[in-house]
């Protein structure tokens, strides 16, 4: 997979891509990340990318020009299955948009800023909106860096365990059940029995028990009827 991702800081978003499961789907050669920087776009000398909205009001708002040029620029080179805009106003990330991504061959991510993009940019370019929460940030770069995270780890290749992928937590609509490693007693505490009884099939129930409870407990609203 190819990720472009147009910003306005790639100082602020570059660092999660050089450490941890990101870097390693890059060092695979599973995937490439490029950043562009929107100012070499710019408008002027100065590299102007926004200026205040029509109709007024407070905040800056990014420039069509500027973005048409660096889409057009990545467009004219290869196809793109998604031009993804990352912005609060718009659906929020789960973990089936996130897998449907990571079959994706190549994607452009553009964050935005200040007010937002010219709605016509949105209208013309993009092809796909994508918040990561109700709460607003200051940009969209961490919320860029967090979709790519989501993306980039179920690329089959970039994690060790290829099935550690598909136990994850949202994969079923369940919340992951509660996990014990050694030692079995630590200061009066005790792992569940059950995990110690070697009975697997038990095992497998208990788990998905604990994780229709969880989920019960703490995300009704994601809970499938089929799961119970
Ligand atoms: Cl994608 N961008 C910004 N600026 N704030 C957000 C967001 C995105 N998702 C949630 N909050």
């Amino acid at each position: 997979m190819r990720i472009d991702i147009i910003t306005v800081s790639p100082e602020l978003i570059k660092s999660p891509f050089e450490h941890s499961i990101i870097k390693r789907g890059i060092d695979k050669g599973i995937v490439e990340v490029h950043f562009h920087d929107l100012r070499n776009y710019g408008i002027n000398k100065y590299g102007k990318i926004d200026d205040y909205q029509f109709g007024g009001g407070a905040g800056m708002v990014l420039m069509i020009e500027p973005i048409d040029k660096c889409i057009s620029a990545l467009v004219d080179q290869r196809s793109y299955d998604e031009v993804i805009y990352m912005t609060p106003d718009a659906k929020t990330l789960n973990q089936q948009t996130a897998n449907k991504l990571s079959s994706a061959k190549n994607i452009i991510i553009l964050t935005g800023h200040y007010k937002g993009v010219d709605q016509r940019v949105r209208e013309k370019f993009v092809t796909k909106e994508i918040s990561i929460g109700d709460y607003v940030l200051s940009g969209g770069e961490l919320a860029a860096a967090i979709l790519c995270d989501a993306v980039i780890r179920l690329i089959p290749g970039v994690l060790g365990d290829e099935t550690s992928a598909l136990t994850d937590s949202f994969q079923d609509n369940l919340l992951a059940p509660p996990v014990y490693t050694r030692p079995s007693t630590y200061k009066n505490m005790k792992v569940p029995d059950i995990l110690l009884s070697g009975n697997f099939p038990k095992i497998e129930e208990w788990r998905h028990e604990e994780a229709v409870k969880r989920t019960k407990n703490i995300r009704p609203d994601i809970l499938n009827t089929t799961n119970e």
